[in-house]
């Protein structure tokens, strides 16, 4: 989930360094890259046609907000995404696009439905998948999500019947198991409008459409309320949801580039939202969604890497080094099954954890760069 941009501008300058080599390796798409001249009020994309094929979308945030870009096909469903596009930044976005008629969007704020844009994109190109590794690799990735994915209702279920009984304490204890099997694969469920959202949001990204529910409301209640006695529409509706999206997600065949780009948005996620203690603000049980964002970005590359292993074995070994950093440093806060509350750490020890996800960004986002490359 997105973090509020106050927090976002305050926070994140740490990420910033990681996030802007994602400039370099362009090279390897069809026709170089689609500059997009995001401001406050405008979304200029270069384009408005497109050759079937993988495309680079390179954004400039020259506005004052923080901002996100989007590629939308057919019902919002998301065929890429870059979020936290701080003011002065440029990011990258490289998308697989078969024939057919999408939307681009920036989101100034990363609020609404963004400022749009169509993109018809027409002829026919050989997928990714037609290399037998990278196919491979969404095969192997599908594997995960459907395990993931069955866990998820099942410890979900656990949650939602402890807040309908009305036991607080066995909820608050089911509460961060429940959200692993969220985070893990939280890039898949962003794909699908709404759902994400409603199952993730935080108080502060409600609306009149979209009011505060799901996990957190419920986190909130659980906390910082203690008072759970109204919340049984609010756990039946978090069930729906994420069945849905458990649905969904089962169904839905992914591009190779959706696992790369999965694998570095689950880090942007650690580094804006759970090591600042924003993601779950009232129980402080950040470090818990952090080891899952960690393990779904690890899952995505460890299906990837035949393919990597094909292409460029020195990163793979770079890659390897630092998520082994990422789980030292972080096995320093573990406590029996689970982990220290994120408001226990100290700056420092925050730090520490900061530079090891930043460490390891900076190779997996080349990724997509690399497999693209036939
Ligand atoms: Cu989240």
């Amino acid at each position: 989930m997105r973090p509020t941009p106050l927090l976002v501008a305050l926070l994140t300058v740490g990420s910033v360094a990681a996030c802007s080599s994602d400039k370099s390796d362009s090279t390897a798409a069809t026709g170089g890259p689609i500059t997009v001249k995001a401001s406050d009020t405008a979304c200029e994309v270069a384009k408005s046609t497109l050759d079937a094929g993988t495309h680079v979308f390179q954004i400039a945030n020259s506005g004052n907000k923080v901002t996100e870009f989007y590629v939308y096909a057919a019902g919002d469903r998301v065929m890429g995404e870059v979020e936290n596009i701080t003011p002065g930044l440029s990011r990258e976005l490289r998308v697989e696009l078969p024939a057919g008629t999408y939307q681009t969007a920036c989101k100034p704020g990363m609020i609404g439905t963004g400022i749009r844009a169509d993109l018809t994109v027409s002829g026919s190109a050989a997928p990714l998948t037609e290399d037998a590794a990278l196919l491979q690799a969404t095969e192997s990735y599908t594997r995960y999500i459907t395990s993931q994915s069955e866990a998820l209702v099942e410890k979900t279920t656990d949650f939602v019947t402890a807040v309908k009984g009305g036991d607080i304490e066995k909820s608050k204890q089911l509460f961060p198991i429940a959200r692993t099997y969220y985070e893990r694969i939280e890039p898949v469920a962003e794909i699908f409008g709404d759902l994400d959202p409603k199952i993730d949001g935080r108080e502060d990204d409600a609306t009149a459409e979209l009011p505060f529910s799901g996990f957190h409301k419920l986190e909130k209640d659980l906390w910082e309320t203690k008072d759970i006695s109204k919340d049984g529409p609010v756990a039946d509706q978090l069930l729906t949801d994420v069945k849905e999206v458990v649905a969904k997600a089962k169904a839905e065949k992914l591009s190779p580039l959706q696992l790369a780009n999965g694998a570095k948005e689950l880090l942007d996620e650690v580094a804006n939202s759970k090591i600042t203690g924003e993601e779950d603000r009232y129980s402080h049980t950040d470090l818990w969604d952090f080891a899952a964002n960690v393990d779904g970005s690890q899952a995505a590359v460890a299906a990837l890497r035949p393919a990597l292993e094909q292409r460029d074995p020195e990163l793979v070994k770079q890659i390897d080094t630092a998520f082994t950093n990422v789980d030292n440093e972080l096995a320093k806060y573990r406590v029996g099954d689970g982990w220290k509350l994120q408001n226990e750490l100290s700056q420092a020890e925050l730090k520490g954890l900061s530079d090891v996800i930043n460490a390891l960004a900076e190779p997996i986002s080349k990724i997509a760069g690399v497999i693209a490359k036939k």
